[in-house]
């Protein structure tokens, strides 16, 4: 039986390793190399082959290399399959720093800086303190929830979102469609960290960001899909939306004469917020076919309905 890995050249070798020692019967494949597909009863990759349901038909495990699936169609799988999205430790600390980092910068003028020092302009906004400013998490999953906490001793006024009731000791939460308006009402710097689904799909538009207190941030470290990107340039020029600090785009690479390039207010990362641990995603994996041989509950299971 065949594992074939369809990722990072590097990452593999480190998971090759690793694996071939923890099941040594276990055929470690890289694509395109992939040997017969009806051996291959693991798959881990970002994007799938496009054959998937059609070729590997004796698949029981796909593992996304990342913490989305949105770039799995997990409407076209073969019946057999199992959808596992990574959670090894080394993302959600990549996205605590990072989203600590974004938080941070919003809160402290950084973008406005940053277009001051391109104009050679030196001058002091006004300061706020963080027990004055709210900060708002769209998705209070694994990463969302994980930043919350790395943000508690900063002072701020927390609050999240998510699909189901969450509750989290010193912040405020809210559920569901019918909740999203009073939570976007009383918050200055918006973090979204939601999954991409057909549900979250350009969430972040102009009736977001008008719910908002007139002056707020933006934060987009989920996917560029969430963004209706002429919405957030509208929202800047209205002076609705203060800044933006954006990791994903809906093309990436950004096009090289895109607005976001230059946008005074616009801070762009190439996404890079988290990133999957070579060595964290190797235990991961071990874990998970550990736990998939032993007939036990794995970690991350994606239900393929709600599409996270
Ligand atoms: P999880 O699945 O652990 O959490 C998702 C959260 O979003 C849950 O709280 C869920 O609600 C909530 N949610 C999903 N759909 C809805 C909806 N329709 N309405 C309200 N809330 C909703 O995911 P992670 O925290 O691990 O990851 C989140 C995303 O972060 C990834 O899918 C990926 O897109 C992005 N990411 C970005 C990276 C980067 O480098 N920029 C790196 C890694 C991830 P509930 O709790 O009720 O289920
Ligand atoms: C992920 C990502 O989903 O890097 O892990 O975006």
């Amino acid at each position: 039986m065949t594992f074939l890995f369809k990722s990072e050249a590097r990452r593999g070798e480190v998971w090759r390793r690793r694996l071939q020692a923890e099941f040594p019967d276990l055929e470690f494949r890289t694509w395109p190399d992939t040997g017969d597909p009806l051996k291959v009863k693991y798959l881990a990759c970002w994007i799938p082959p496009d054959d998937l349901g059609k070729t590997y038909l004796n698949l029981e495990l796909i593992i996304s290399v990342g913490a989305g699936v949105d770039q799995i169609d997990l409407g076209s799988l073969p019946a057999s399959a199992t959808v596992v999205r990574m959670t090894e430790p080394g993302l959600a600390a990549g996205m605590n720093e990072f989203g600590t980092l974004a938080v941070l910068a919003v809160h402290r003028n950084l973008p406005a800086y940053l277009s001051q020092q391109r104009d050679r302009t030196w001058e002091q906004l006004p300061a706020v303190a963080a027990k004055d400013r709210s900060v708002g998490v769209l998705g209070l999953g694994v990463l969302g929830s994980g930043l919350l906490e790395r943000l508690k001793p900063f002072g701020f006024r927390l609050s999240g979102w998510s699909r189901s009731p969450r509750q989290i000791e010193g912040v405020t939460t809210f559920a569901g469609n019918d909740e999203l308006g009073r939570f976007l009402a009383d918050i200055d710097i918006l973090v979204c960290l939601l999954p991409l689904t057909d549900a979250t799909r350009g969430i972040l538009n102009a009736k977001t960001f008008d719910a908002l207190p007139k002056g707020a941030s933006l934060i987009n470290v989920g996917r560029g899909g969430h963004l209706v990107e002429q919405d957030l340039l509208d929202a800047l020029a209205s002076k609705q939306l203060r800044c933006a600090m954006l990791d994903v785009t809906s093309v990436e690479p950004l096009p090289a004469d895109h607005p976001f390039w230059t946008h005074p207010q616009i801070v762009l990362t190439p996404h890079i917020a988290s990133v999957t641990d070579a060595e964290g995603g190797a235990e991961f994996v071990v874990e998970s076919l550990r736990s998939h041989i032993a007939g036990q509950d794995l970690t991350g299971v994606v239900d393929v309905r709600r599409g996270y």
